[in-house]
């Protein structure tokens, strides 16, 4: 079965949502078959955003990601890497459909309560990353 990296990231953390965000996966038909809140060390922050390393906002990102706890889960399900794509919404929070996680949830661009692999590629390789905390 497909599987998927999901990240609470700390602004949805520190704001409580980490149980309705978990309602809305499962209610989508995904599970969540490992979770675990952690603070996300310099480290693994910088290479689990290497992609961005030469964009503006790359230091902001890793600032953020690491700035208070995480929840860091593996989904799985049927095209889940998609489905929770399109459970999350756009990057942009202003820019994602009504009732999508972004849209409930994120506070803003930069702020923008979880992160979800973009493609089997990125699953693999982001699963492994974190692949150690659990
Ligand atoms: P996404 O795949 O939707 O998480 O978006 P990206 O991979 O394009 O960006 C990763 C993270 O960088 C986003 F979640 C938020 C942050 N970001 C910014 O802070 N500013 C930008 O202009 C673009 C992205």
């Amino acid at each position: 079965m497909e599987k998927t990296l999901c990240i609470i990231k700390p602004d949805a953390v520190a704001n409580g949502f980490v149980e309705k965000i978990n309602e809305k996966i499962t209610s989508d038909g995904f599970e969540i078959i490992k979770s675990k809140k952690i603070l996300i060390s310099r480290e693994i922050a910088e290479n689990f955003y290497a992609e961005h390393s030469k964009r503006p906002f790359f230091r902001e990102l890793v600032d953020f990601i690491t700035s208070g706890e995480a929840v860091i889960q593996i989904l799985e399900g049927k095209n889940v890497i998609k489905g929770y794509r399109s459970l999350m919404g756009a990057t942009n929070p202003k820019e994602a459909d009504e009732g999508t996680l972004r849209a409930l949830f994120a506070e803003s661009l930069s702020k923008n309560a979880v992160h979800g692999s973009d493609s089997a590629e990125s699953a693999e390789r982001e699963l492994d990353i974190m692949s150690d905390i659990f």
